[in-house]
């Protein structure tokens, strides 16, 4: 089991050994003998909530007898940049994604709306969802690992900021590793006086028939916007989401992570308000399946 979370500049130090171009990768391919059969009842469920400025959280849900494997969500409208997805996550039961979007501490003039997307499936053999979460964070970052059950994959990712009743701590990272997920905040570019942690949630099945991960760059700059898409490979489709920001110090908020179509998981962010002076980019996980 690798678990656990340190205060280390986490992104940053990830930002300098990802520097390069990191296109296409794909990684972990299984192979699998013998007839594979799809992932039955695969859809995306997408839906969109009221545009005002007030904190609020959009649910996505699963048609009947289907279960999340899966999500993200979007922000739309004004302020791009000013408003946290700082929880993202499956819903206790499984019959939804959720995403809450806040606004930073100063607030934002305009109005702007959460969309939230579910990635829905019969339940796959071996569907589990497991939590944890990191200690109180006495540094400006944190990040937290949670390992799926010996054997199995990570095919969804949730996370969540805790303790910050605004978006001053950015969820920066909701990562998919082979078998375990990795989230990961940082307190805006004026710090957070109170005590936050982090929750990560990790749904986890058997190794998917032809299960594949993708994973796409953006450009490293100063941008003040970045977008990537990881497509999945031919006669495969999205299964899973995942997506961070690398180098951006809290500055960075991530305005869009979900699956834009059965073949495409994009990933957007965008400076803050004051901007950003470094180099910062943007990744993409799809796990693609059969
Ligand atoms: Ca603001
Ligand atoms: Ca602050
Ligand atoms: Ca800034």
């Amino acid at each position: 089991m690798r678990e656990g979370s340190n205060g280390t500049r986490w992104s940053r130090r990830m930002a300098a050994v990802g520097g390069g171009a990191l296109s296409a990768l794909v990684l972990g391919q299984v192979a699998l003998t013998g007839p594979v059969a799809a992932v039955p009842g695969l859809s995306i469920k997408t839906t969109t909530g009221p545009s005002n400025s007030a904190a609020k959280s959009q649910n996505a849900t699963c048609p009947a007898g289907t279960k999340v494997i899966g999500g993200g969500g979007a922000i739309t409208g004004s302020g791009l940049g000013q408003v946290g997805m700082d929880i993202m996550v499956p819903l206790v039961g499984g019959d939804a994604y959720s995403v809450t979007g806040r606004e930073d501490e100063n607030g934002v003039a305009g109005n702007w709306a959460v969309t939230a997307n579910a990635v829905c499936a019969t339940p796959p053999p071996g569907l589990v969802t497991v939590s944890g979460s990191s200690a109180p964070s006495f540094g400006t970052s944190n990040w937290f690992e949670k390992s799926c059950p010996a054997g199995k994959h990570a095919i969804g990712v949730g996370g969540a900021v805790v303790g910050a009743s605004n978006s001053e701590v950015v969820l920066e990272d909701l990562r998919i590793n082979q078998s375990s997920v990795v989230v990961a905040g940082a307190e805006d570019g004026t710090g957070f006086a109170g005590t936050w942690w982090l929750d990560a949630t990790a749904i986890c099945a058997d190794p998917l028939p032809g299960e594949q991960r993708v994973i796409d760059d953006s450009t490293y700059s100063s941008a003040d916007t970045q977008s990537v898409t990881a497509d999945c490979p031919p006669g495969t489709r999205v299964h899973g989401v995942g997506g961070e920001i690398l180098g951006g110090d809290g500055q960075v908020r991530l305005t869009e992570m979900r699956a834009t179509s059965s073949t495409t998981v994009t990933v957007r962010a965008m400076e803050d308000e004051d901007g950003f002076s470094s180099n910062w980019k943007v990744r993409a996980y799809a796990v693609c399946a059969n």
